[in-house]
């Protein structure tokens, strides 16, 4: 399943990589893209393994913060 977060403190692609790698190397965590412009982080990650509270954590822990947008 996809979700989508909307993240806020980007400034430039080496953040987008970044946030890319970090939730890429979640457990459970099939892939993670990062839209700048749009400020969208897309996960593809099964919800019971990997909850939006620990995505939301590991942003925050990369000094960006983060919102699901359901
Ligand atoms: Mo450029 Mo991104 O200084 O953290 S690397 S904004």
């Amino acid at each position: 399943m996809e979700r989508k977060f909307k993240i806020t403190g980007m400034g430039c692609q080496s953040c987008v990589r970044k946030i890319e790698s970090g939730i890429g190397q979640m457990n459970g965590v099939e892939s993670a893209g990062v839209n700048l412009i749009m400020e969208l982080l897309t996960v593809r990650a099964d919800e019971a393994r990997v909850p939006s509270e620990e995505i939301i954590a590991v942003v925050e822990n990369l000094g960006f913060q983060g919102e699901e947008i359901l």
